[in-house]
């Protein structure tokens, strides 16, 4: 059950979904960052917004692991979106300008993690532990290159049209069932939340705008 949502590979759909809803808290204590591995070569870093492809293990102070996707996840990779508190505010601290095949062990104090209330098995107060792999990052759905992707007459703004094919061709990627009534409820959900002025299209403004303040 820890931490919620990473089983789902398809997250990027939803992510675009609420992805604005995140708002920022200045919690006073910092993640730490241990860099334990630097691959050899490195021509991109991890940014707010992308898609973070990691194998990861959970400890508490004690030593104790209290999650492995490589024991609770079928020994299966997950997908994490950074900066959206997908998971913890403390991952999306700890794991910016990261390369793909870089290893680091970030210590989570409780403020950025489950806090006093803890969750689960974790109990309140508890500073956490993560030996986290990166294997791979990919554009999340706020970047640059995912509206270009999305925009498919090129005139800069999105419409219902590009948008429903969007969900329809990510959708298919990731093998999930939706009927035409599922992706066009969706539709209305993204422009309620994201066309601003009502004109009925995305602009690239309005697109991008809330990738800043991801
Ligand atoms: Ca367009
Ligand atoms: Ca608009």
């Amino acid at each position: 059950m820890l931490p919620k949502g990473l089983q789902a590979s398809h997250t990027l759909v939803f992510t675009f979904v609420l992805g604005y809803a995140s708002s920022a808290l200045i919690p006073e204590a910092d993640v730490k960052i241990d860099v334990l591995q630097k691959p050899f070569l490195c021509h991109r870093k991890t940014k707010l917004g992308d898609q973070l492809l990691i194998h990861y293990a959970g400890f508490f102070e004690n030593g104790t692991m209290f999650h492995s996707s490589h024991k609770n996840n079928n020994g299966e990779a997950v997908w994490f979106t950074l900066g959206i508190k997908e998971t913890l505010v403390g991952w999306d601290r700890g794991l910016r300008e990261m390369c793909a095949g870089e290893k680091r062990k970030l210590v989570i104090p409780p403020s950025l993690a489950y806090g006093k209330e803890g969750k689960g098995k974790i109990p309140p107060e508890s500073t956490l532990i993560f030996e986290v792999e990166l294997l791979d990052i990919r554009n999340g759905p706020r970047s640059h290159e995912s509206f270009q992707e999305m925009d498919l007459n090129d005139d800069w703004k999105l419409s219902r049209h590009e948008v429903k094919e969007y969900l329809r061709r990510e959708f298919d990627k990731y093998k999930v069932a939706q009927n035409d009534t599922q992706q066009e409820s969706m539709v209305n959900d993204i422009f309620k939340n994201e066309d601003e002025d009502e004109d009925g299209y995305i602009s690239a403004r309005e697109f991008t705008y809330k990738h800043d303040e991801l």
